[in-house]
């Protein structure tokens, strides 16, 4: 039998669209999720209509990383501008005690393609959000952005040192000679503030079959004795998105120490198969309840669901190669 590093809950999925609340009531997935020691809060993604796919955010909370309890009204909506056409794919991430949250904005379409960008809100109740603005550069079409939890003190040479905010994003146009790569990947960024971030590096690009039409962050990085641990995704030229894993070094993030060669998670069961957009596992919270890590994913664009692994377990298999 294959050996499962990574396992579906068994009564995922874990959220479904709610008929009784409108803007809920056809798609709940892609959510973000953030432990605070007693509770698992999530952000969701949530569609109610298909005229002009809007998307709004919703708030649930779990005791037990499974069982999540919603709350009926909407926690983020669309209210800027840059806002207009959606707020899409939370990522949540807690930054001196303090949550923040990553988010895609469609704020404009050219030639009929939506444009991306991503803007980052805080939180200290889940009840009121604070917009801190668009963080990523202009017509970048720039997804999946993810924030490391905690400044690094990076080594730049024996001598000099550094200590800055670390950023996963994925800019769509930086593709061609000029980047060193021929499909959108993911970049390593840094800033002086969690509003904006430069110094771009190359972190991954597509390398297996099954992410060679492009790779995204998925997950907040979350701190492992090995480095930093990331859960993103990988889309093949027939489009099925499935997840893979790779561990960072804890002081420089740039190097990679270890990364799948196969996808941790891929499109198996009915509820990742068939939905809104078939064939879809996309991995955007995860946390760590004693030495278990959560891996929050939507499935199919359409349900919340999540998978589990002992978190040593997983680090060693990464590192393994
Ligand atoms: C990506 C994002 C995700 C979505 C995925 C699959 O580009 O839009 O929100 O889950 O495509 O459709």
């Amino acid at each position: 039998m294959k050996k499962e590093i990574l396992k579906r809950y068994s009564k995922n999925p874990i959220l479904i669209p709610n008929e009784h609340n409108w803007w809920e009531s056809k798609a709940v997935f892609n959510c973000a999720a953030l432990y605070d020691g007693d509770k698992v809060h999530m952000l969701y993604r949530a569609v109610g209509e298909y005229e002009n796919y809007i998307s709004r955010i919703g708030y649930a909370f779990s005791k037990d990383g499974f069982c999540f309890t919603r709350r009926n009204e909407i926690a983020i909506c669309p209210l800027e501008e840059y806002e207009k056409y959606g707020i899409e794919d939370p990522r949540l991430v807690e930054i001196d005690h303090q949550a923040y949250i990553t988010y895609v904005i469609l704020s404009g379409y050219v030639r009929d393609k939506p444009q991306a960008s991503t803007a980052l809100a805080t939180t200290t109740d889940y009840i009121d959000y604070t917009r801190l603005g668009i963080i990523t550069s202009k017509g970048s079409d720039n997804k999946d952005v993810v924030i490391f939890p905690e400044k690094i003190n990076e080594r730049l040479s024996d001598r000099e040192e550094n200590i800055t905010y670390f950023f996963l994003h994925r800019p769509s146009t930086w593709i061609g000679a000029s980047y060193g790569v021929d499909r959108p990947s993911i970049w390593l960024g840094e800033g002086n503030s969690l509003t904006s971030f430069e110094k771009h590096v190359l972190l991954l690009k597509p390398e297996q079959k099954w992410e060679s039409l492009k790779v995204g962050a998925g997950t907040p990085p979350i701190r492992t004795k090995h480095g930093w641990l990331l859960i993103y995704h990988g889309v093949s030229n027939e489009r099925v998105y499935s997840a893979g894993a790779a561990i960072l070094d804890l002081r420089e993030p740039s190097k990679v120490l270890g990364r799948t060669k196969k996808p941790i998670l891929e499109p198996e069961t009915t509820y990742e198969r068939y939905g809104d957009v078939n064939n879809v596992v996309f991995p955007t919270g995860a946390c760590v309840i004693d030495e278990k890590l959560f891996v929050y994913y939507g499935g199919a664009d359409k349900v919340c669901c999540v998978a589990t692994a002992d978190l040593d377990d997983l680090v060693d298999y990464i590192l393994a190669g």
